[in-house]
């Protein structure tokens, strides 16, 4: 079974939808595998994006995600990855289709509510940056019904 990576950054922790976040993963059949509370270090924000280290928005993006605790977390799943994106949604939050995550809580593109693993190869990359101790291996009982 596939994992992801996905944040809810800080402006979601703060604005208190991580239980609406969380909720919505949980609903679509996804397990939660890993998840920690944290506010990121520099270096570590660095590794996560380093494919926008030299783009104009990244010294924004950086204090943005530094201003307070992030959700990490680890969802296991049928095609996680393109699971997961799908229900977040655009990057731009007035892009995002209105029942995809951002779509429906945001506005900004600088203040976008969530990060996604945008594949399978970053999500491996971002689990291992930030889980690299691994996850939580058990059985939900709802799996016999979830799959065929
Ligand atoms: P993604 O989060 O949908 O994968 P990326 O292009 O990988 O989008 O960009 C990473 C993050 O950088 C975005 O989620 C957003 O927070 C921020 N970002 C991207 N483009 C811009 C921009 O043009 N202005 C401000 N922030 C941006
Ligand atoms: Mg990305």
């Amino acid at each position: 079974m596939d994992r992801t990576f996905v944040m809810v950054k800080p402006d979601g922790v703060q604005r208190g939808l991580v239980g609406e976040i969380i909720g919505r993963l949980e609903r679509k059949g996804l397990k939660l595998v890993a998840a920690r509370l944290e506010r990121l270090p520099e270096e570590r924000v660095d590794r996560h994006y380093a494919e926008h280290l030299e783009k104009p928005f990244y010294p924004g993006l950086k204090r943005y995600i530094m201003s307070g605790p992030c959700l990490l977390m680890v969802v296991e799943g049928k095609d996680a990855a393109r699971t997961v994106r799908t229900l977040t949604g655009a990057t731009d939050p007035l892009e995002a289709a209105p029942g995809t995550i951002r779509g429906d809580f945001g506005l900004e593109i600088g203040r976008n509510v969530i990060h996604a693993a945008d594949s399978p190869e970053s999500a491996a990359r971002e689990m291992g940056i930030h889980f690299p101790d691994g996850v939580v291996e058990y059985h939900r009982i709802d799996e016999p019904v979830l799959y065929e």
